[in-house]
C-alpha cells in the first residue's frame, strides 16, 4: 500500500474541462465581446497545451483577429484567464461539477487507512479551492495536506515539477507515493518524477495511449472497484 496518494484535479477528480473550464472560457470571450468560441472538439485539441493562459496564447497564434504578439496580446490573455476562473468558480458553486465515480470513496479509504493525500495540478489555486470546497466542504485542506498548484509549479505538466514539490511537501520518496491522472501529459509528469501512476481516463482522453501507467480504466468504481490494496 502506498504511503501517499497524489491526485491530479482536472479530469481526474471531476470532468472539469468539458463541463467547467471550456464553458467558462466561452463566457469570458462573450463578456469581452470576442466572437471566439471553443466547442467540445476544438477544446479537446487545445488540451494538449496545459495551463489556461498558455492555452489562450496558443489559440491566439492562429487567430487573425487576435492582438499582435506582445504586451497587448499578453494583457488580453491575462484578463480572459482571470474572467474564466471567476466564471469557473460560479459554475462550481452551482454544483455542476460532481466528483467522478469512486473519487470520494477512495479518498475516504485513504483517510481511514492513514494514507497521506496530496494534490499536484497545473490549474490555478482558486480553481482547486472552489472545486474542493464544493466537494469536501470549506475545511477540505484538513483532508489534502499538500496542495501544489500552478502558482507553485510554473513549469506545467508534462514537466515533473508539481510532483517533485508534492513529494517534498509530503516527506515521502517517489517509491512510497502513487499518482492518479487522466491525461498523457499528467501521466508523463508523474512518471518523470519516478512515481507509479494509475489512469482514470476522462472524456477527452478516452482513446489516448498511456504507456508507462500501472493501469488504465474508465473510472475508479467500475468492477472491480479500485481500492488502496489494488493500486500498485
Ligand atoms: C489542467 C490544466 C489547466 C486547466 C485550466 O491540467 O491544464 O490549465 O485546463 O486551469 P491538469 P487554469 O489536469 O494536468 O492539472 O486555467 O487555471 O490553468
Ligand atoms: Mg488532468
Amino acid at each position: 500500500m502506498p504511503r501517499a496518494l497524489i491526485w491530479d484535479v482536472d479530469g481526474t477528480i471531476a470532468e472539469t474541462e468539458r463541463d467547467g473550464h471550456r464553458i467558462a472560457f466561452n463566457q469570458a470571450f462573450e463578456a469581452l465581446g470576442l466572437p471566439w468560441r471553443w466547442n467540445v472538439a476544438l477544446y479537446g485539441e487545445l488540451l494538449h497545451v496545459t495551463g489556461g493562459r498558455e492555452r489562450l496564447l496558443h489559440d491566439m497564434r492562429s487567430r487573425g483577429d487576435a492582438p499582435a504578439p506582445g504586451p497587448a496580446r499578453d494583457a488580453l490573455a491575462l484578463e480572459l484567464h482571470q474572467r474564466k476562473n471567476k466564471a469557473y468558480a460560479d459554475i462550481v458553486a452551482q454544483g455542476r461539477l460532481p466528483a467522478r465515480h469512486g473519487v470520494k470513496r477512495l479518498v475516504a479509504e485513504c483517510q481511514a487507512a492513514g494514507v497521506k493525500l496530496a494534490v499536484a495540478t497545473t490549474t490555478s489555486r482558486s480553481n482547486v479551492d472552489a472545486l474542493f470546497a464544493s466537494l469536501w466542504g470549506v475545511r477540505w485542506q484538513d483532508i489534502f495536506g499538500v496542495v501544489i498548484c500552478a502558482e507553485d509549479a510554473p513549469a506545467k505538466k508534462p514537466d515533473p515539477l508539481a510532483y517533485t514539490l508534492a513529494l517534498r511537501g509530503l516527506g515521502v520518496t517517489a517509491e512510497e507515493a502513487f499518482a492518479l491522472e487522466d491525461s498523457p501529459n499528467g501521466l508523463h509528469a508523474a512518471r518523470a518524477a519516478g512515481i507509479a501512476c494509475g489512469v482514470t481516463r476522462s472524456v477527452y482522453f478516452a482513446d489516448a495511449a498511456f504507456e508507462g501507467a500501472c493501469w488504465v480504466r474508465d473510472d475508479l468504481d467500475s468492477a472491480p472497484a479500485m481500492t488502496l490494496a489494488r493500486l500498485l
